[in-house]
């Protein structure tokens, strides 16, 4: 559980660092995970030596990762934050290349990747290895998600990172959050976060999961297998939306682009796209 003073620091900061949640000898078994010979293929084949790679839907690739998407020392802390029905919107292994020099990830708000109807929804990041400013730890900018909403595009499209980093980030207000393999953090979806370039010749690995209130409605962004897990309370009966108006992107992703509301339009829909459309003259549909 967290307690009031968690809940209200959550709230004015938008970010917790809680210290020794899982074991060593849980941190043992997930670190054993990652040492698959499946995923060590996907992270080579993902030039994990060069670059910062996210392997999705990290849930499904061994039991381990998913017992920690759904454990009540997670879970039942969350749910402090983001009410009694929740679920997984997304999982992944984050790597830092061990090559030093590599891996920095731009400011950005993660609810600029995909959009909800409402903005209850948080990242876990457990850290399976010390997380060091010489490794690359995550940085957040403590009270940025209060700035509501931030612009996230470059010449018009999608870029990932905030446009004007400069700005909406109050060098006085970051914090960089080095812990212990087995500590957690939380971040609110709208928190400004990066993280810089790995100095230390070592890997560095975290868990990210993904949570949203069940009634948070997901607009636009990639879906995975593992999104809308239920991994606490109920379905929802009703979407909860916030006012307000949110940017439309076009997105590409390992090269293609994809169009926003990927699940409003059917194929034929899409492949209709631009065809000519017989027009009506005026009048003739009540002929
Ligand atoms: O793994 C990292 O250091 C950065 C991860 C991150 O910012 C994200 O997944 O949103």
């Amino acid at each position: 559980m967290l307690s009031q003073d968690e809940i209200d620091r959550y709230r004015e900061e938008g970010y917790l660092h809680l210290r020794g949640v899982f074991h060593a000898a849980e941190v043992d078994e997930l670190r054993e995970a990652c040492t698959q010979a499946s995923l060590r293929r996907e992270l080579t084949e993902r030039g994990y030596e060069e670059r910062i790679v996210f392997l999705h839907p990290l849930t499904t690739k061994h039991p381990a990762f998913k017992a920690v998407g759904a454990d009540a020392r997670i879970v039942e802390r969350i749910a402090a934050l983001l009410g009694p029905d929740i679920q997984l919107q997304q999982s992944k292994l984050a790597t830092k290349p061990p090559k030093a020099g590599k891996g920095a990830f731009h400011w950005h708000q993660d609810f600029a990747y995909f959009p909800h109807t409402n903005t209850d929804l948080l990242a876990v990041f457990v850290m399976l290895d010390d997380s060091t400013l010489e490794n690359g730890c995550l940085h957040v900018a403590a009270g940025s998600h209060k700035l509501g909403l931030l612009d996230h595009t470059k010449d018009g499209r999608f870029s990932g990172g905030v446009s004007d980093a400069a700005r909406c980030v109050d060098p006085a207000r970051v914090v960089a959050l080095e812990g212990k393999a087995g500590d957690v953090t939380i971040h609110h979806a709208l928190t400004l976060h990066a993280s810089f370039n790995n100095r230390s010749g070592r890997e560095r690995r975290g868990l990210i999961y993904q949570y949203r209130a069940a009634d948070a409605y997901q607009l636009d962004g990639r879906v995975f297998d593992d999104s809308g897990w239920q991994v606490r309370g109920c379905a929802p009966e009703r979407i909860r939306c916030e006012a307000g108006t949110l940017p439309v992107y076009k997105r590409s992703y390992n090269g293609r682009e994809f169009d926003i509301a990927w699940h409003q339009e059917g194929p034929a829909a899409k492949a209709w796209a631009g065809t000519e459309v017989r027009k009506l003259k005026p009048g003739a549909a009540r002929a």
